[in-house]
């Protein structure tokens, strides 16, 4: 909500440089840099610190986003304990087909889980770096983010009061449910595409089947494998967008990713107990400009990226490096060279990503789309990938991230 005044008559009654809202990866990556240039800030969370830091859902990023993290000393744990991945497997027509990224970038992904991530970078901002954090609380509302001295408000969940925090920026890094992409909902251009499909989304906790991350692009529907630690794999199953989780009983899981993924000489699944079982419906948004005045917005607050390819928490980070050096620069040298382009920069890497993952969707869905020339030309793409060194290269590229191109 944006609130013209904050308080009718009372001062504010804190003040910081810059108030982020959201203690996602995004408002963390932006805390942390900001500490660690020396600039004071609040982040401001909704949920508790054991819900950020138990939150599953991410677990594939980019090298480049690991340099960044790295560059920046967030990436510590990550280095020491994520797995590297040097290639996938895509598995069509019955048969098994190795995609060697690896061997055509030089380069790597990286398996960390989300929930990881976000406990490194609470500790790093919170108990390293100083940083200032209230979790847990309710109602934040934006003022006069077009204003020289915007500020933001909460209710403390302890008091029930109140409190105003006066601010000369606020990051919005609160997600696709919050407020600060809301509180600009009537002057932000807001592009949209619905894939009308669902991807049923599982974590099971049992080691993975393989070692590396499985595409089946079966006729019955999209199965996936993306390992995310030695007990707990996440598996993907496409069902039809809004399907209730519980027309997927254990048996019925099971059984559809032993036909999505079979192929000959396939090792088996190892099954386990599902331990997380929703059903997300493939859509993707972009909000443009992502600047507002004195409001910055940066990850899913500001777009919302399928997880067909893997993208969103690397786009959060990267928008969070521009937006914590460009903050620190304008703060602290009075250089808004970085402010000013932040919303064009990011936003043509973020058009570049979703173009990927429309790419891809079809890539993933066309086979069971009921549509047999939709079909014959998935499968034309898929052969492709491994007979046409350009066409493989090319798909290497986008997979592994162009980010430092912008
Ligand atoms: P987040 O992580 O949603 O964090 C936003 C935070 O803001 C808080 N919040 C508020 N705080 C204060 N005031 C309010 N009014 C607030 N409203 C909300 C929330 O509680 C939360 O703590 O956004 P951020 O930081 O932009 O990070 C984005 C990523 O989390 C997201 O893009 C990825 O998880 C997407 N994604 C994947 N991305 C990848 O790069 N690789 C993957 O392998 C991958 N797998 C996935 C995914 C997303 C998934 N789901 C659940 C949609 C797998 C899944 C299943």
């Amino acid at each position: 909500m944006t609130d013209a005044s904050p308080h009718a008559n009372s001062p504010a009654t804190q003040r910081f440089p810059v108030v982020v809202v959201g203690a996602g990866p995004a408002g963390l990556t932006v805390g942390c840099v900001l500490r660690a240039a020396g600039v004071d800030c609040l982040v401001l969370e909704t949920e508790t610190r054991e819900f950020v830091e138990r939150l599953p859902r991410a677990g594939v990023i980019e090298e480049p986003a690991v340099r960044g993290l790295e560059r920046r000393g967030l990436a510590g744990n990550l280095l020491e304990r994520a797995q590297r991945h040097t290639a996938c497997e895509f598995r069509f027509d019955g048969g098994r087909h190795r995609f060697a990224y690896e061997e055509l970038t030089g380069r790597r992904h990286w398996v960390y889980p989300q929930q990881f991530l976000v406990t490194d970078l609470v500790r790093e901002y919170a108990d390293v770096r100083g940083g200032a954090v209230r979790f847990g609380v309710r109602d934040v509302r934006l003022h006069e983010p077009d204003s020289d001295r915007p500020s933001v408000s909460y209710v403390c969940p302890e008091s029930g009061r109140r409190e105003v925090v006066a601010c000369e920026f606020v990051a919005g890094c609160d997600g696709s449910r919050g407020v600060t992409r809301a509180s600009v909902a009537e002057r932000a251009a807001v592009a949209r595409h619905d894939y009308g499909i669902g991807w049923l989304a599982l974590l099971a906790e049992a080691p993975p089947s393989a070692d590396r991350v499985l595409f089946g692009c079966h006729p019955d529907g999209f199965a996936g494998q993306m390992p995310r630690g030695p007990e707990v794999t996440r598996y993907y199953l496409q069902c039809p967008p809004g399907d209730d989780p519980g027309n997927w009983p254990h048996e019925r899981v099971w059984t559809e990713l032993r036909r999505r993924l079979g192929a000959a000489g396939a090792e088996p699944l190892t099954e386990g107990r599902l331990i997380e079982k929703r059903v997300l419906d493939m859509h993707d948004y972009v909000t443009e400009p992502m600047a507002f005045g004195r409001l910055y917005l940066a990850g899913d607050a500001a777009h919302l990226v399928a997880p067909i390819a893997a993208k969103g928490l690397n786009l959060a980070l990267y928008d969070a490096f521009a937006l914590g050096d460009a903050l620190a620069a304008r703060l602290l040298k009075g250089d808004g060279t970085g402010l000013d382009g932040y919303s064009a920069s990011c936003l043509r890497r973020v058009w570049d990503y979703q173009e990927f993952s429309q790419w891809l969707s079809e890539l993933y869905h066309g086979s069971a789309a009921g549509d047999p020339f939709r079909a014959g030309t998935t499968l034309a793409r898929l052969r492709r990938l491994f007979s046409s060194p350009a066409a493989a290269a090319a798909f290497a590229e986008r997979y592994l991230g162009t980010a430092e191109r912008y």
